[in-house]
């Protein structure tokens, strides 16, 4: 039984754009159809299927894009602009939202405050070569980072500006990760179909005994995976922690 038309032809493009750099467009459909003489309707299964595995992503009136099969979620306390120079992908960011909020429950409970204590709370969409990775909500205190609005985060880098204007020197992190559905809010932001699985990676830090940031990032799951070191129970020193726990 030879395989459907429209798997060879997703098989032919998943080889001639496994290296090609993220961000890199692919033909639309209907020129897809055109230079391979197949119908529209196989162009599109065939972008679908790659779409799936997370090698090309739509971006809502943009076109398909090239981007990772999988891209590894961070384990350590990098802030977004590091670990994607370091994956030597270019960072970019597009601010959604900056405003003081009230803090309810859980927010409270995260920075050991009041409830109704002021809570800043930027929203960033975060891309790699303008391709879409993660929206990130983070949380600040306001109280404890003064003008914090006044920066350009579609710029700036949220960490480095903790560092250089306001002394903060992380000693300590915490990141819970889950899965679940994309919000409604988040699909066209993130170019993914309503009802698509995400990982959520909430990181709270800590510097000089208070919690700074509790942030939440937003993955799409088809482009991004979990890898953590592990070693065998012999091994001297520590048990590393597991990077994954069950869901509370
Ligand atoms: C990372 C952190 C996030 C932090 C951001 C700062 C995870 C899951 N989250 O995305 O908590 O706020 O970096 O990035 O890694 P920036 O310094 O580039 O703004």
């Amino acid at each position: 039984m030879t395989a459907p038309k429209y798997r060879e032809l997703a098989e032919q493009l998943r080889e001639q754009y496994a290296q090609a750099p993220v961000g890199t467009p692919t033909p639309s459909e209907r020129q897809l159809a055109d230079d391979t003489g197949v119908s529209r309707m196989t162009a599109r299964r065939a972008i679908d299927e790659l779409v799936r595995s997370g090698l090309l992503t739509r971006a809502v009136g943009r076109g398909t894009f090239v981007t990772q099969p999988a891209m590894s979620v961070p384990l350590r306390l990098t802030s977004f602009t590091e670990d994607m120079r370091a994956r030597g992908h270019v960072p970019s960011s597009r601010v959604l939202g900056l405003e003081v909020v009230r803090a309810d429950e859980r927010v409270a409970g995260v920075f050991g405050t009041v409830v109704g204590a002021r809570v800043t709370l930027l929203s960033r969409l975060r891309l790699a070569d303008d391709v879409p990775m993660a929206i990130e909500r983070s949380h600040l205190r306001t109280d404890a980072f003064p003008g914090i609005e006044r920066h350009d985060f579609g710029v700036e880098s949220l960490y480095r500006v903790l560092a250089e204007e306001y002394g903060v020197r992380f000693e300590a992190g915490e990141q819970v990760i889950r899965a679940g559905l994309v919000r409604d809010e988040d699909t066209t932001t993130l170019a993914v179909a309503p009802g698509s699985p995400v990982l959520e990676l909430a990181r709270t830090t800590v510097a000089h005994g208070s919690v700074v940031e509790w942030t939440v990032s937003t993955y799409p799951a088809s482009r991004f995976e979990l890898s953590a070191q592990i070693a065998p129970l012999t091994a001297p020193g520590p048990a590393p922690r597991s990077a994954l726990r069950a869901r509370r």
